[in-house]
């Protein structure tokens, strides 16, 4: 079947070999709380809040370290291509309770360990929710001096913690910022809780690490369920901030108004930044973080980056975290989707289209376009599989697990 695929695409003047090599090359970073539904290891922690929700109540939830990892390694074992893993302040393995802003990089050596055994990187972000301090929905914008400062020092203690984790692993580790401060209801000043919120980022970057290291990174929001009426870190505060101070902005698929597209978004923001970092996930009707499917704005996030030669600066993560299903199948699901994506893109005649858009040859382009969707995609997504000895049929083997492990726990 691949080698009938491979004279169709040959045809079209696309070189399948070409693809699957670069396709594997690609980095994916799988985001570590699909795997226990954003709970973390801290001890009381009672799941996310500050805007975010993960629906569900699926048996399995990985409880401590040894059930996520061993649920990340089952994970993995299904996923073609260069994985990375991101991982969230709240999954420090420190053995004993730990302020958030007294977690030192050394609580995730065991992390470092992991990923090397692997043969993998890992991303970080800062956790600025489920948290007291967090509970009225302000962290760095909030108010209180104090509060503020509680977050900045952990901030702060999370880019240490990244730059360390890059400088072990010899790859830049993102280390991306997304508070959830908003309000409910309409706020009487919506200027000072931002330049609150400027205030505590310059206070956070003006410690100064080397750029091999750590790549800095900010999430902006449309809103949050229950703090509907305002946010505080807008795309444009964000866009602003970073440009005006040499860091990047990391987009989420989610995180904007239902019309607007990411996949439209990475070229504006290529134009300006070293980097683009992604949060792909799907948003059905709001920022919902459903599992990513084979759909049309995955397909042309991964066309994008593809045709703007930019697999190198787009930075692809995960971000989405569904209880309501086998969370190992959810996860699998979501990133072997990513996976299609990219070699979907790769399989394309890139420089003929565009050359037909410059052309201002519009019918054909249109056509091509879509004769291209009904090429044997599927035929090479397997052989892409079996040349990396990931399984095509790997459902089965999870449920065999969910009886095994899952149901147990
Ligand atoms: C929330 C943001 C944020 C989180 C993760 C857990 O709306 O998307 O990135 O989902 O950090
Ligand atoms: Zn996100």
């Amino acid at each position: 079947m691949y080698e009938t695929a491979r004279t169709k695409y040959q045809a079209w003047g696309i070189d399948t070999e070409g693809a699957l090599k670069k396709c594997a090359a690609i980095p994916v970073s799988l985001h570590c709380w699909q795997g226990d539904d954003i709970m973390g290891f801290e001890q009381n922690g009672g799941g996310a809040s500050g805007g975010i929700q993960t629906t569900g109540n699926y048996p399995g939830r990985a409880r401590n370290k040894d059930e996520l990892m061993a649920d990340l390694d089952f994970v993995y074992s299904f996923i073609p291509g260069k994985k990375r893993l991101s991982l969230h302040a709240i999954y420090a393995i420190s053995g004993k309770p730990t302020a958030r802003d007294a977690i030192e990089a050394r609580h995730f050596d065991p992390w470092l360990e992991w990923a090397a055994q692997h043969g993998i990187n890992l991303d970080f972000n800062p956790t600025l929710f489920s948290h007291p301090f967090a509970a009225d929905g302000l962290t760095l914008s909030h108010p209180d001096k104090s509060i503020r400062d509680f977050w900045i020092r952990h901030v702060k203690a999370c880019r240490s913690i990244a730059a360390y984790i890059g400088e072990k692993q010899g790859s830049a580790c993102l280390n991306n910022i997304w508070i959830p401060d908003g309000l409910k209801n309409p706020p009487a000043d919506r200027l000072s809780p931002r330049l609150r919120l400027r205030d505590a980022l310059d206070e956070i970057f003006s410690v100064k690490y080397d750029k091999r290291f750590i790549i800095d990174a900010v999430e902006s929001k449309l809103f949050g369920i229950g703090l509907e009426s305002y946010t505080v870190g807008t795309s444009e505060f964000y866009i602003g901030y970073a440009a005006a101070r040499g860091i990047n902005v990391l987009l989420d698929s989610g995180h904007y108004h239902p019309t607007e597209l990411v996949s439209d978004k990475i070229p504006s923001m290529l134009a300006f930044f070293e980097k683009v970092p992604l949060h792909v996930t799907r948003a059905v009707r709001w920022d919902s973080d459903h599992v990513v499917l084979f759909e049309d704005e995955i397909k042309e996030i991964a066309n994008t980056i593809i045709r703007s030669n930019a697999e190198d600066r787009v930075l692809i993560g995960l971000d989405y975290f569904d209880a309501s299903i086998n969370r190992i199948a959810a996860w699998v699901t979501g990133a072997r989707n990513m996976q299609k994506a990219l070699l979907n893109a790769l399989l394309a005649p890139c420089d003929e289209l565009k050359a037909l858009q410059d052309a201002g040859n519009y019918s054909k382009l249109l056509v091509m376009q879509e004769e291209l969707k009904t090429l044997p995609f599927g035929a090479v997504w397997e052989e892409y599989l079996a040349r990396q000895k990931i399984a095509v049929d790997w459902f089965p083997v999870v449920e065999q697990y969910e009886r095994d492990v899952l149901t147990k726990r």
